[in-house]
């Protein structure tokens, strides 16, 4: 959590830093850590609003909360096609687009980690989660989006089946982890309450 968590507060150090200068030395601070920098005015918080058709968003779990499944026996966090974090369901052949949804400094990955018949989703400990992109166009195991930035977005398309997925950055530190479930006539599961 600490490596990830640093970003936003490192980009508001140097806001803070910025401002102390007068906006004068703006390109000498530097990069944070391995990224690039990103314009610190790039904040979304779309989080507040429903999201279009078919669109995952992915969203740190203290923006769009977390939720328990009883359904799958497991909190779920990070993901949502509504607003707050659930459960996903779509058809088969939906094309959707999966867009980080978080504020400026906060990036996402959505990894395929594999796939289940029935509940409950047991999560694997601690799955290889690449942040390099991978698989094409199609959602299936193995699927990697790659690095999303605040407001960045892959389109894909979903192939029948019950698939565990998870945030390349946060599965571990923030459970940022969700059961995406491609079947006709299935629906999200519960909506977890807006964090407080
Ligand atoms: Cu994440």
């Amino acid at each position: 959590m600490a490596r990830t968590l640093a970003i936003p507060f490192i980009a508001f150090i140097f806001a803070g830093l910025l401002a102390a200068c007068g906006g004068s030395h703006g390109g000498a601070l530097g990069q944070p850590q391995a990224f690039q920098a990103i314009p610190l005015g790039d904040s979304l918080a779309i989080t507040d609003a429903r999201l279009p058709k078919d669109t995952i968003g992915v969203g740190y779990p203290d923006q769009v909360g977390h939720v328990f499944s009883k359904k799958w026996k497991a909190d779920v966090a990070g993901f949502t096609q509504s607003h707050y974090s659930q459960t996903l369901a779509f058809p088969p052949g939906t094309k959707i687009t999966v867009t980080n949804i978080s504020k400026a400094g906060e990036f996402h990955t959505l990894n395929v980690i594999a796939t289940r018949g029935k509940p409950p989703a047991n999560f694997p400990k601690n799955p290889m989660l690449s942040m390099k992109p991978s698989g094409g166009d199609k959602l299936v195991v193995g699927y990697r989006s790659g690095i999303l930035r605040p407001g960045k977005s892959v389109s894909v398309t979903l192939v029948k089946g019950i698939y565990l997925i998870g945030c390349a950055f946060h599965y571990l530190s923030d459970n940022m982890r969700d059961v995406l479930v491609v079947e006709p006539g299935a629906t999200p599961g519960p909506t977890a309450t807006p964090p407080g």
